[in-house]
């Protein structure tokens, strides 16, 4: 039986999605409720110096992130605030800090991405925010006022050592603010394609509580977030300096009310998991027997999970089309589906688009004029298989 990475206590298997080109499957820990991979491999081993994922390639990501540091930091920052961002990645959020003139600093083990936040002037440290480098971050940086994260926290696989680097670097009024892929909407959406090898957790509220009580910090606030196809902000502080807000318990409560605490209730989402599994391929199935042409839109992450768990390769989705000059000319892992620019999707004339980008599809229906007006119909893989009516869209 494989054990949490956080209590040590025996895990029960959720489901197995079935050898993945890295990852493959998830349990729960019913003692710190944490939903997490069996195995994953080694962050160096991801996060390396060609990381393709660029946070810049989605204009309401931009925006999310400036708001983001517009209300949590800038607006109540001082002259000597001093802000960390942990996985900063292109830059996305520490630009709007160097342009609101507050001092920070970046860290990222992507070189790709700090390449890309250094020549736009960032000030950035390429390496791991962790206990091996936090003696080093503090004598060169010093002790900050913030720490923040995004989409970073449930990629790191020993969050106990994290947790106490945050404490060495945080000052004793300081805030740790995290937003990652939210287990509640996960659940909700049928969105499993959120488990993948970097995603060695999908937080639900009641597990940060729970993990933090083995540390000196405390969650004393939550704010939902639309992005990702549903996140949640973590708002932390050192245990003892403020109390839970309201909205946090009431939450506490209604994840209870979900059963995000019951094996139970995993085990319906592994159900939905296999209906979805052959809804999908049935209909793939069924295109190709009428020799439509098939094509997918953006070679997310996500996108790996569906298509390994499916057994779909590139018989039945020809191309996926995606805006990141750095995935375009490979192939999708495992699966061997050309990655191409939107351009050439568009060449192939296709019928069908299966819509992988899907927490990005109200902003890209605006701009791509193909998606909102050509003779191709869209597939949704979120929260149905289904082929979309376009004139709702
Ligand atoms: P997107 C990544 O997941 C990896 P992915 C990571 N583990 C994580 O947690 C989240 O991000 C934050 C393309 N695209 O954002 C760009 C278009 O082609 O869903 C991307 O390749 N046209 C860190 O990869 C992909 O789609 C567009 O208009 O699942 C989107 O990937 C837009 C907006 C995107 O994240
Ligand atoms: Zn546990």
């Amino acid at each position: 039986m494989d054990l949490c990475r956080v209590c040590r206590e025996g895990t029960e298997l959720v489901i197995d999605l079935g050898l993945m080109p890295r990852a493959n499957a998830t349990v729960f820990c019913s003692n710190c409720y944490l939903f997490q991979l069996t195995e994953s491999p080694k962050p160096t081993e991801l996060f390396t110096a060609e990381y393709p994922f660029f946070t810049g390639m989605s204009k309401s990501m931009i925006e999310h992130f400036r708001e983001f540091a517009i209300s949590e930091v800038i607006e109540t920052a001082s002259s000597s605030t001093k802000v960390i961002e942990i996985g900063s990645n292109d830059g996305t959020f520490l630009k709007v800090l160097h342009e609101a003139g507050i001092t920070y600093l970046g860290i990222d083990p992507s070189e790709s991405a700090i390449k890309k936040a250094k020549s736009a002037g960032l000030n950035c440290f390429h390496g791991f925010f962790d206990l091996e480098n936090i003696n080093f971050l503090q004598s060169s940086f010093g002790m900050a006022d913030y720490v923040i994260g995004a989409n970073v926290v449930c990629h790191i696989p020993d969050l106990l050592d994290f947790f106490e680097a945050v404490s060495r670097i945080l000052k004793e009024d300081g805030t740790l603010i995290f937003e990652e892929p939210y287990l509640g909407d996960m659940l909700k959406l049928g969105s499993y394609d959120q488990i993948y090898d970097e995603h060695v957790f999908i937080f639900s509220v009641l597990a940060v509580d729970k993990i933090l009580e083995r540390t000196d910090l405390e969650l004393i606030d939550i704010k939902h977030q639309e992005t990702h196809g549903g996140s949640m902000r973590y708002i932390i502080k050192r245990r003892g300096v403020a109390g839970k807000s309201t909205q946090l318990q009431e939450m506490l409560k209604v994840e209870l009310e979900l059963g995000l605490d019951k094996m139970e209730t995993f085990i319906n989402f592994a159900e939905t998991c296999m209906g979805k599994r052959e809804a999908f391929s049935n209909l793939l199935h069924f295109l190709k027997s009428e020799k439509k042409i098939v094509v997918g839109y953006g070679a997310t992450s996500k996108s790996t999970t569906i298509l390994n768990f499916c057994n779909v390769d590139n018989s039945l989705i020809k191309a996926i089309g995606d805006s990141t000059p750095e995935k375009v000319g490979k192939f999708t892992p495992g699966t061997q589906i050309p990655i191409v620019t939107h351009e050439e999707v568009r060449s192939l004339n296709p019928d069908y688009i299966v819509m992988f980008a899907w927490n990005h599809f109200n902003e890209i229906v605006i701009k791509d004029k193909f998606i909102r007006d050509s003779g191709a119909k869209v597939i949704s893989i979120v929260p149905n298989i289904s082929i979309l009516d376009k004139s709702n869209v």
